[in-house]
């Protein structure tokens, strides 16, 4: 099983579904990025993952579907709304869907699977929890939530904490725990630690499963020489009181990952990590081609690890 933010975890998830079963997938997203926009719920974490595995996702953006038209966000914007948040026509058709399901009171859970039958997923994907959290940032302007920070203000605020607000409440989906319990491999998706995998792993009885579960549990590093390959992963850590690099984010995850997989540019600090008592693998983790995705997938599938 995995554990997966957008974009950057979609990458190895499309390795894992390239080199194993897809029904033996089981994929936990988060969602507390999830917003309402024009009246629509939108969940870009569990869409960027269902997108992935249907084969829909554009190669290019990394969220989204492939060759979407903007005919109804330009017709949006017409009408005097705010369209920073680019909705595809196809894209919408989700969102109309997931909206029109959970309002006859459905959970998203349950949306979640519905969606991945009609577009042929035969992989598990799940939303970290039914109830709604959601990431807010405060900055020197005031809190904000994750899509204003990082869609409409590029995220160059500064952040001076965040929270995940409603998490004290959440559940964790249904099957979540048992996924986690009966895995034969848990994997940490080089996804953001602070707005993306902090929120799952803040879901009560989350981080209790993962210290307790007999499967390994190993942890793609999002960053390279301190730098996130993609988005603001390096400066929330620093918001969270992590440092900023590999040994940061052994520090963050040591109570419940066996392995950290790092890259070789970082393999000096080895030994540092070692110290922290979790087991370190040094690789090539950047995941240009699909080639990339497949091989790590490879990597981590294998029992010798
Ligand atoms: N990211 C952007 O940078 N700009 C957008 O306009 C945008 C729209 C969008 C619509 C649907 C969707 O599922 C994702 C979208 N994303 C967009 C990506 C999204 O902000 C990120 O994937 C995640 O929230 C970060 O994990």
């Amino acid at each position: 099983m995995l554990l997966t933010g957008g974009t950057g975890g979609a990458k190895l998830v499309l390795g894992f579904h390239e080199e194993a079963a897809a029904e033996d997938l089981v994929v936990v997203c988060n969602t507390a990025d999830d917003s309402v926009v024009h009246g629509l719920h939108v969940s870009p974490d569990v869409d960027t993952i269902v997108y992935t595995l249907a084969g829909l996702i554009d190669p290019a953006k990394g969220w989204g579907v492939r060759d979407d038209t903007f005919t109804v966000l330009d017709q949006l914007k017409r009408l005097g709304n705010e369209t920073w948040f680019r909705l595809g026509d196809r894209d919408i058709a989700t969102h109309l869907t997931r909206t029109r399901l959970l309002s006859e009171g459905q959970p998203l859970s349950r949306v979640t699977a519905a969606l991945c039958r009609a577009l042929g997923v035969r992989s598990t994907v799940l939303p970290m929890t039914d109830q709604r959290v959601e990431t807010r940032l405060a900055t020197p302007d005031g809190e904000i939530s994750f899509q204003e920070y990082f869609v409409k203000a590029r995220w160059q605020p500064e952040v001076l904490s965040l929270r995940y607000q409603g998490i004290e409440e959440s559940r964790p989906a249904p099957g979540m725990l048992e996924a986690i319990a009966g895995a034969a491999l848990v994997v940490v998706c080089p996804s953001n630690p602070a707005t993306s995998i902090g929120p799952i792993l803040a879901v009560p009885g989350v981080r209790q499963a993962l210290r307790d579960t007999p499967a390994r549990v190993v942890a793609v590093s999002p960053m390279v020489q301190g730098r996130s390959f993609s988005g603001p992963a390096h400066k929330l850590m620093v918001t969270l009181g992590v440092e900023a690099s590999v040994t940061g984010l052994a520090e963050a995850y040591r109570d419940f990952v066996d392995v950290l997989l790092i890259d070789t540019e970082d393999r000096h600090l080895r030994p540092a990590i070692e110290r922290l008592g979790v087991r370190v693998l040094v690789t090539s983790i950047r995941m240009d081609t699909l080639e990339d995705k497949k091989r790590l997938a490879r990597e981590l599938l294998n029992p010798s690890i």
